[in-house]
């Protein structure tokens, strides 16, 4: 049945951007087919690799990752988000994105798009529909998402959906924006409304990525459930059962390769959306697809994605470096060749930007995209409408100094607070700027975040509180250092091991020992865990530096958090500061008794 919203939304688009045709994408195989070959024929994908189905795309050198200046919420007048987020007067700013995005698809079409958020025919089913000049989009949106037009169909004339209104603006001979000073992405919760604009980097475009995650962010609030930056994913127990658990990571901090330990089960990498379902939380994978970093993706680190990635298959590949019809990308196990094509056109070694500064083979950024169904270990439930029973949730930041590899929180709303909205980290280059700058990134969703952040930590707090038995909430961190050498402190393949401790935990079959911050694991199943899963061996003396509780750093770090709370957080939920001042009262207690640097083994006494 027609949807009058619908016609009204596509109307609008074609009136302010004037593109010369349109084409409605109905998600036949002939559409699809024919979306999958203009994105080759207008070269916004490169047809030069060798193998079947990969193509290239390249973006601009100022349009390399998420763009945090330019993504504004648009705020009625009179009122105000949280000082952290980044706003503008709504009547003002849609005044400059409808500026921008005037006339942009003159001589081109525009591709209209739909997409079913989460599974088909489910209560977590949401209804989105992008308005692109990109075919590189819309492909994208293939790859990433699950067909929606026959479910606008079936939802019938009022129904709610999601919208993006995106154009590429001004493009160069090669294909790429060019007028990144004018780049916009603006979020309007009036109209559940996105606009993009003079950018093409899949994050701030691909409009059922992140740009209407915002949307269902606000939409979750209202209804009473969760939407999340999270994997999801089932880990393998003893006597073959199967755990599921969602795991919060800021961009470029573990996220994905966690998703896609080998031996476990990947639902998603990048978001979820979670429901209380007669006291129990159910959450499902809102893509179908991986839009993945592919730095550092070999054969010994992500073995199984590796191999998807170097056979034939459809991938579209980004800012890597291509030689020979051959991709590269940094960290990928092997040499690169000393010249090629990557995103700043014909590149040799040595050849320098505007700034003088040199230019990589491949973008750290680098990324590919690719369906989860081509992964050999694709969870079984991608498309349950029921979604999976969520038993653990982790927050992992990269944080050198204060928290342990893995802890366990005390309670739902203790992990919640101590290790969700305390999540510190650095700055990546998934996000343009200036890398490894100390933040917090609550939940590592901040940049996401469309309503007050007070109002989203109660929405988390009181979410578990509905539960019959909520979710076990740990902390995980990849990233703590050495504090004598700088050194990290763990491979990358020990989160492996963190993982099966956790699925331990959740059925209650190994033991912890209490520390002021945490249940921590005991060395004795580490050591075990360690051989059996990586078959390695793991010393005490690793143990005790890598599970020291940093009386000193974890003080800092819990006055950081308050700082950033009492100064950017007016509707900060009081609770939150009761979790972290019980916190800091365990840390002096403990550093009365054992002093700045407790080892794990005394908290067994
Ligand atoms: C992230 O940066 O968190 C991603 C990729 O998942 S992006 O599409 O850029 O958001
Ligand atoms: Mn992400």
């Amino acid at each position: 049945m027609v949807n009058p919203n619908v016609h009204e939304f596509i109307a609008k688009a074609s009136d302010l951007c004037h593109p010369d045709r349109i084409f409605v994408c109905s998600d036949s195989k002939e559409d699809i087919a024919y979306v999958r070959r203009q994105a080759v024929a207008t070269c916004e994908e490169k047809a030069i690799l060798t193998l079947p189905g990969h193509t290239v795309h390249f973006d601009g050198e100022h349009d390399q990752g998420r763009d945090r200046l330019a993504t504004k919420y648009l705020v009625p007048r009179g009122l105000s988000l949280s000082k952290a987020l980044n706003q503008i007067d709504r009547q003002e700013g849609l005044a400059e994105v409808r500026g921008f995005l005037k006339d942009s698809m003159n001589g081109r079409t525009m591709i209209v798009r739909f997409v079913s958020l989460g599974p088909p025919n489910s209560m977590f089913t949401i209804l989105g529909l992008q308005c692109t000049d990109s075919w590189y989009v819309a492909h994208s949106e293939d790859l990433l998402y699950r067909p929606g037009y026959e479910q606008f169909l079936k939802a019938g004339p009022k129904s709610d959906f999601l919208r993006v209104l995106h154009s590429a603006g001004k493009l160069n001979e090669d294909i790429v924006s060019v007028e990144h000073e004018k780049k916009a992405i603006y979020i309007d919760n009036m109209d559940n409304t996105i606009y993009s604009v003079n950018t093409q980097y899949a994050g701030n475009s691909v409009g059922f990525k992140k740009l209407a995650f915002r949307l269902a962010i606000r939409k979750a609030s209202y209804e009473g459930w969760l939407a999340e930056h999270m994997l999801l994913m089932g880990v393998h127990g003893p006597g073959g059962r199967k755990t599921y658990f969602a795991g919060a990571f800021p961009s470029a901090c573990g996220k994905t390769s966690t998703a896609m330990l080998p031996g476990e089960s990947i639902l998603g990498d990048d978001i979820a959306y979670i429901r209380d379902v007669d006291s129990v939380a159910r959450a499902v994978n809102v893509e179908a697809g991986i839009f993945g970093i592919i730095q550092d993706v070999n054969p010994k680190d992500d073995s199984q994605i590796f191999k998807v990635l170097t056979n034939s298959g459809e991938i579209v590949f980004s800012n890597v470096l291509v030689k020979d019809g051959k991709p590269y990308w940094l960290g990928m196990g092997s040499d690169l060749p000393n010249e090629g094509v990557n995103f700043s056109g014909a590149w040799f070694e040595g050849k320098k930007d505007e700034l003088g500064n040199e230019i990589p083979p491949a973008h750290k950024n680098a990324r590919y995209a690719v369906s989860l169904r081509a992964l050999e270990n694709c969870d079984p439930e991608l498309d349950n409408p029921h979604g999976i029973e969520l038993s653990g949730i982790m927050y992992g930041g990269r944080d050198a100094k204060a928290y342990v590899p893995v802890q366990q929180s005390f309670s739902w709303e203790h992990g919640i607070v101590a290790y969700g909205a305390s999540l510190e980290t650095e700055t990546t280059f998934a996000t343009i700027g200036q890398e490894g700058v100390p933040e917090i990134n609550i939940m590592s969703i901040q940049d996401f975040i469309s309503i007050p952040l007070g109002q989203n930590i109660r929405n988390n707090l009181e979410f578990g509180k509905k539960l019959k038995k909520a979710p076990i909430v740990f902390g995980v961190n990849y990233f703590l250092r050495d504090r004598e050498n700088g050194k990290f402190l763990n491979a990358i393949q020990d989160k492996h091991v963190w993982i099966k401790w956790m699925e331990l935990r959740v059925h209650g079959e190994v033991d912890a020992v209490e520390s002021p911050t945490g249940y921590l694991p005991k060395y004795e199943d580490l050591r075990r865990l360690f051989s059996q899963v990586l078959n390695k061996d793991y010393t005490k003396e690793n143990y005790v530096k890598q599970f020291t509780i940093r009386v000193a750093e974890n003080l800092a770090k819990i006055e950081r958090v308050q700082r950033f709370y009492q100064e950017n957080v007016s509707d900060t939920p009081l609770e939150m500061f009761g979790i972290l001042y019980l916190q800091r009262e365990r840390l002096l207690k403990a550093r009365e008794r054992f002093g700045d640097y407790i080892s794990p083994e005394n908290f067994e006494l």
